[in-house]
């Protein structure tokens, strides 16, 4: 009964904080294409009241040039794989790189906040003015899950565990890919 009744607190929390920010807050909001930009995951909860043990992301089709930021605390593994199609980079083309980063071996208590940093590129072929979403698990203790994998869609109520991302936008002046 206790521990309903503090799951039930918890999802309320997280339906008061959602109207306004999403779960898991991207910074920036907006990345130009063609530009070496940090890009950092916001983790403001576990699992219910369980610490967050790992972040699974998926790297989506025109980001390109990935590096997880070092984390101390958490290994990190990378999985490198042939892209669906080609990405550009400037003038060359890109056939593969990294499509997956997973931080385990850590602990982030559900009262704490961390952010989770990559370095990437949005590929020059990516169209302006749009979304490019990250699929995010979020493994906790005592085998707790998160899916943030339900991309949201404009005009309908936002998903329960809405996948985070950020808008593409045109190239700035400076560090211009090509
Ligand atoms: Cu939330």
């Amino acid at each position: 009964m206790k521990k309903s009744l503090i799951l039930a607190t918890t999802a309320l929390a997280c339906l008061a904080t959602s109207a306004a920010q999403a779960h898991i807050g991207v910074t920036p909001a907006e990345v130009p294409s063609g530009q070496t930009t940090l890009i950092g995951f916001g983790i403001g909860h576990g699992c219910g009241e369980a610490a967050t043990t790992a972040i699974r992301m998926q790297i989506p089709e025109g980001v390109i040039s990935v590096q997880p930021v070092a984390k101390p605390g958490w290994d990190i593994a990378l999985t490198t794989s042939a892209y669906a199609n080609p990405q550009m980079n400037g003038d060359t083309v890109v056939t593969a790189g990294v499509t997956m980063i997973e931080w385990t071996g850590g602990n982030l208590p559900n009262a704490f906040y961390d952010q989770f940093w990559i370095r990437a590129r949005v590929a020059t072929n990516v169209e302006h003015d749009t979304m490019i979403y990250f699929p995010i698990v979020q493994e906790c203790e005592g085998g707790g899950v998160n899916r943030w994998i339900t991309v949201p869609v404009e005009g309908q109520p936002e998903p329960e565990e809405p996948t985070p991302g950020f808008m593409v936008t045109e190239p700035g002046e400076a560090g211009h890919g090509h």
